[in-house]
């Protein structure tokens, strides 16, 4: 789908969750007619929207009937017991990719995460950014998630034919409120120029960054960029504020010495 039609309809799992919020009107903004899937009821009645478990085919069925395009945001989206885990985000990516075969829909922009390499150290990045050609390092059964939904996308990209965009998204919230986000921060605006761009351009199987244009940045955007992301914020204009109220980094935190920061020492709960 290289043309971009606003008649074309998007199918958002997890519209209702953090990232979901965020660009659901941007991209609708932007022409995209938008269809919600969701364990949670819309807001607003009315909508299109399918409330359903993400590991419910049926449910999946009905709500990709007659999209152009799936945006697949709906899992955990941090660490949780690896039962958790491979239900929901595992099995559910699962039937996500299945569903959206069954229906014909050829293009997927699966929601990954930075959390795929979060195994990696920061020292090993000093004078190049994060390539998304690195070896997989997930930091948790969250990370290991994310590194099969990569696996999966390519795997009914190939087989399938399918177009598939994998978006190792860094922190999406309204602003960045740690240290790390500074880094690692995909402002809300940029992240719906980021899907934008992923649901029109042309290409097979493709792994990017989802961070905004930030000078403290370590991850290599070039790829989104060749895409077509043109990001528009930087992270740096909160810096100040935000660093004042916080005490100087030591030299063993978590967030200096991994790219995946405090997840390389969470333990589920
Ligand atoms: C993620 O993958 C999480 O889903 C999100 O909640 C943030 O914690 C983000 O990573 C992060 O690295 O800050």
């Amino acid at each position: 789908m290289t043309e971009h039609s606003p008649s074309k309809t998007v199918l958002i799992t997890g519209i209702a969750g953090g990232v979901g919020a965020l660009v659901r009107d941007g991209l609708a903004d932007l022409g995209w007619t938008i269809r919600g899937f969701d364990l949670a009821a819309p807001s607003e009645p009315g909508e299109d929207w399918i409330v359903g478990d993400i590991t419910d085919a049926a449910a999946l069925d009905e709500a990709m009937a007659g999209v152009d395009a799936v945006i697949h945001l709906a899992g955990i989206p941090v660490e949780a017991r690896f039962p958790k885990i491979l239900h929901v985000n595992i099995f559910g990516t699962y039937e996500v990719f299945e569903a959206a075969r069954r229906a014909g829909v050829r293009r997927v922009v699966y929601a990954s995460s930075n959390h795929a390499v979060g195994y990696h150290r920061r020292a090993d990045f000093v004078d190049e950014d994060v390539s998304v050609d690195v070896r997989p390092r997930p930091d948790t059964y969250y990370g290991v998630s994310k590194i099969f939904g990569e696996a999966l996308g390519s795997f009914y990209a190939d087989r399938h034919d399918m177009s598939v965009a994998c978006v190792r998204i860094g922190a999406c919230y309204a602003q960045p409120f740690t240290r790390r986000m500074l880094a690692t921060w995909l402002s809300p605006g940029d992240a719906v120029r980021l899907f934008n761009a992923l649901l029109v351009a042309d290409f097979k199987y493709e792994i990017v960054y989802g961070v905004s244009a930030n000078t403290r940045a370590w991850w290599d955007l070039a790829p989104a960029r060749r895409l077509g992301f043109e990001p528009k914020d930087d992270s740096e204009v909160h810096a100040a504020e935000l660093l004042a109220g916080l005490a100087p980094q030591l030299p063993d935190d978590p967030e200096a010495v991994f790219l995946g920061g405090d997840f390389t020492v969470r333990r589920p709960d």
